[in-house]
């Protein structure tokens, strides 16, 4: 047998259900090895006192995408990919984002390129799905299926992406046929538009009227109807980025009654509260995101509901706008709270902030922090074994972590293009310091080591036998269950 590239010596090793001792060997850019003593390989580190998890695995974050008003997002795939490394994360699920009228065969190639050309880490692509009318679903989604996408994103609200509920049944039993995972973004639209007349009619402007304009109830609507929606087909669906208690509370009754239902929260939701909007002037525009940060007890909420299983992941929704007139203050000096770009940066930090608050801090502890950080969303999506966990056949995408580092966050985090981060100031103890995608280093302490286009597009095919929990049927049958709602 030749010799390991590479052996990574005595660190300690976090898994998804397991905290051992041991040495990794690293051949070919896999795992080959995981044991005790391994000796013969072309280099050596020293990990004793390290701890060394799975590459971050991010499934929902917006990488160079043009928003449907116009605007396209501060990062570039080098940009966002590049503060992504740094943070540990080596696997990324951004979009490709279908506006109406648009081919989405067309958009799906425009974002292979600019990640070919510029992506440092690995990346599979959501396809956003604004426009699915027939032609789109019938003769451009099986192709791309074939191609290796086998997740669609669908919005319940926005004025310029938002699907109704027929569109929705559609693409949910689009999705069935093909074996694809939906995510839905899940909140009620006329109650968002309403809200927000009622407020600017009264002259409730400030980036804080933000938080009532998405009023609590139309979470819980949204998901709601998501899944009975779901139902109906009998389609899985993952509901993105859950920011209340009750929006939690749904998903956990449905799953309870053995709905094919899942959901991630993200890290502002567990970090951040609603009233960062409160700052004077228009400070507060850097903390809008929709849904809009919430209070304590939803985050108290959330933990609870991803320490039970009702909610499998925590996502970044990295989506970074600058407080200028490329992004935040596109529409003028002093927008409205309707006015103001939704989205907040978070690739870099999703793993650093996690780790003090669950590895450092003790909230649900190492495993379960890979567990919701990799493990989980690489198995909901179709990577896991190939990605989220060290094991031999994986890739030897790895995280050495100095446990006792503590290092506070600067006012702008060093390579994405946000120009601010939500979290400045505050105090983090645990720091990835180096960082490996497929065996080569990519980040020494701070310091990128990886070119643009290192990252490599990870084909998924389509079918849900990886998904954790549930009751998931392992292959499709249109003939078992599908049909059931309508015949009853
Ligand atoms: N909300 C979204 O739905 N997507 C991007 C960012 C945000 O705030
Ligand atoms: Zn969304
Ligand atoms: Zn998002």
């Amino acid at each position: 047998m030749k010799p390991f590239d590479l052996v990574i010596r005595g660190g300690t090793i976090a898994t998804a259900t397991d905290v051992f001792v041991a040495d990794i060997g690293i051949r070919d850019g896999q795992i080959a090895s995981v044991a005790a003593d391994l000796n013969d390989a072309r280099e050596i580190i020293d990990a004793r006192g390290l701890i060394i998890t799975p590459g971050g695995v991010d499934p929902h974050c917006h990488i160079e995408q043009l928003a449907a008003t116009g605007l396209m997002n501060a990062d570039t795939f080098e940009t966002a990919t590049a503060s992504a490394a740094l943070g540990g994360t080596t696997t990324v699920i951004p979009f490709a984002a279908q506006h109406v009228g648009m081919s989405l065969r067309a958009v799906v190639e425009d974002y292979h390129r600019r990640a070919e050309r510029g992506a440092i880490v690995d990346y599979a692509f959501h396809m956003i799905l604004a426009d699915p009318r027939p032609e789109v679903l019938k003769d451009e989604l099986p192709p791309l299926v074939r191609s290796g996408h086998a997740s669609l994103k669908v919005f319940l609200t926005y004025d310029r992406l938002k699907i109704d509920d027929e569109q929705f049944l559609d693409v949910l039993e689009a999705a069935r046929t093909h074996g694809l995972m939906v995510c839905v973004h899940a909140e009620n639209h006329g109650m968002i538009r309403w809200m927000g007349k009622q407020l600017m009619a009264r002259g409730y402007t400030a980036p804080r009227y933000h938080v009532p304009s998405h009023p609590r109830i139309g979470e819980v609507e949204g998901i709601h109807r998501a899944i009975a929606c779901a139902a109906l087909i009998d389609q899985p669906i993952m509901v993105f980025h859950v920011s209340t208690a009750e929006g939690a509370a749904v998903i956990h009754r449905a799953r309870g009654e053995g709905r094919k239902v899942w959901g991630e929260t993200c890290t502002q939701y567990l970090l951040l509260t609603c009233a960062e909007l409160d700052r004077p002037g228009i400070e507060g525009a850097k903390w809008i995101c929709s849904p809009p940060l919430r209070e304590p007890s939803d985050q108290e909420a959330l933990w609870w509901a991803l320490e039970v299983g009702t909610l499998q992941c925590i996502s970044s929704d990295h989506a970074p706008y600058r407080m200028d007139d490329t992004g935040k203050l596109a529409r003028g000096p002093k927008p409205s709270f309707k006015e103001i770009a939704n989205g907040m940066p978070g690739l870099e930090l999703r793993l650093p902030l996690l780790f003090d608050a669950m590895v450092s801090k003790g909230r649900l502890g190492l495993s379960k922090f890979v567990e919701l950080t990799a493990t989980a969303p690489a198995k909901i999506y179709g990577l896991h074994p190939k990605k989220g966990t060290i094991a031999p056949g994986s890739d030897a995408d790895l995280v050495l972590w100095d446990p006792s580092r503590s290092v506070t966050i600067p006012d702008a985090p060093r390579r994405d293009n946000a120009g601010y981060t939500p979290y400045a100031g505050r105090t983090v103890r645990g720091w990835p310091v180096r960082v490996f995608l497929r065996g080569h280093e990519i980040v020494r302490e701070g310091e990128l080591r990886a070119a643009p286009g290192a990252g490599r597009f990870l084909p998924r095919r389509g079918g849900w036998a990886a998904v954790p929990t549930g009751r998931l049927e392992p292959e499709l049958d249109p003939a078992r269950n599908f049909g059931a709602n309508l015949r009853s």
